[in-house]
């Protein structure tokens, strides 16, 4: 039996927290994060002390020490134009796309009538370009594929019904222009019963291209009488087929441990919507408990492999 964890967390955790800001608010967590200008950019969810989420980033020239954050919010909810981010903006994915030479980052806009998705496209992170709303309520944990496949852009997305019993599960869609979305389809099933990751799952970070084809790292969420635990899993789509996929991990590979994953304003939750590779590591920008973020690291090859042996089950 295997007893070696695949990711190792910096020792220094957790990276950033809300005293890191140059302005009140009560956290910092959920944290998309991309290679900018060769510093590391993190667009960081930060909860104001009214509750409502915005997007501030931070830069690093090594992706661990001398963060700096901007003075001010970078990407504030803006009620008045665009009423779907009523109360705030969260768990931004930043995915660049090379064909259009942008960021896009795919957004949960807090409405009125619940959780959406919301996309606004940058080139510097200072402006935002919002494309609004591209699914409607309930849907969340959106995270586009950093190029189009088969002619199309893809993205995983987690829309719940209101239907009993249904869970929420990871799906998958289509664009022409980031627009407009179809061809839904049902992709990876939140699975029953005791299950690490039974009822409810999302993606985390966007997918990652390797040779081996598509990894998806997705958290999953499980119900106790002591409240819900938020762990991170592991899949495989097809590179040239994404609505395939080749396996999916059975075992959970990163759960709360530390002290900052187990105890915050909501306990129990490791929650990452970005991740860096470079050669053959993998660096996770996780939130931690709705309070902090931290980082992680482990070997691509070592993921690939991992989630490999479970070749067949979806
Ligand atoms: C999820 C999202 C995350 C959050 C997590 C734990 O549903 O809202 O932003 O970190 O719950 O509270």
């Amino acid at each position: 039996m295997e007893k070696k964890e695949l990711f190792t967390r910096y020792s220094r955790n957790p990276l950033l927290n809300v005293k890191d800001l140059p302005y009140k608010a009560n956290s910092l967590f959920n944290t998309g994060a991309t290679k900018f200008n060769d510093t590391t950019l993190l667009l960081m969810r930060v909860e104001d002390r009214r509750g409502i989420s915005h997007l501030t980033k931070a830069v690093s020239s090594d992706g661990i020490t001398n963060w700096k954050c901007d003075e001010k919010p970078t990407l504030m909810p803006q009620p008045d134009r665009h009423p779907e981010e009523f109360w705030g903006i969260e768990d931004p994915r930043i995915s660049y796309l090379s064909e259009i030479r942008k960021w896009a980052v795919a957004y949960t806009s807090f409405s009125k009538a619940g959780p959406l998705v919301s996309i606004a496209l940058t080139d510097d992170f200072i402006t935002f370009e919002r494309i609004g709303i591209v699914l409607p309520p309930e849907n969340k944990d959106a995270a586009i594929f950093p190029e189009k496949v088969n002619g199309q852009w893809a993205m995983l997305h987690r829309p719940v019904s209101t239907f009993p019993g249904t869970g929420a599960h990871i799906w998958i869609a289509f664009s022409d222009d980031l627009i407009h979305w179809g061809k839904h389809k049902l992709l990876l099933k939140a699975r029953e019963g005791s299950w690490w990751d039974a009822e409810k799952i999302g993606a985390s970070t966007p997918p990652l291209k390797t040779d081996e084809g598509w990894l998806i790292l997705y958290h999953g969420v499980k119900r106790t009488v002591s409240g819900c635990i938020y762990r991170l899993g592991l899949a495989l789509l097809d590179l040239d087929d994404p609505c395939k996929v080749i396996s999916r991990g059975d075992e959970w590979i990163f759960s709360p441990e530390e002290e900052y994953e187990m105890i915050g304003d909501v306990d129990k939750v490791v929650f990452p919507c970005g991740w860096i590779i470079e050669d053959n590591e993998v660096r996770l920008y996780y939130g931690c408990a709705d309070k902090s973020i931290s980082m992680a690291t482990a070997k691509l090859s070592e993921l690939l492999q991992w989630v490999k042996k479970y070749e067949g089950r979806q």
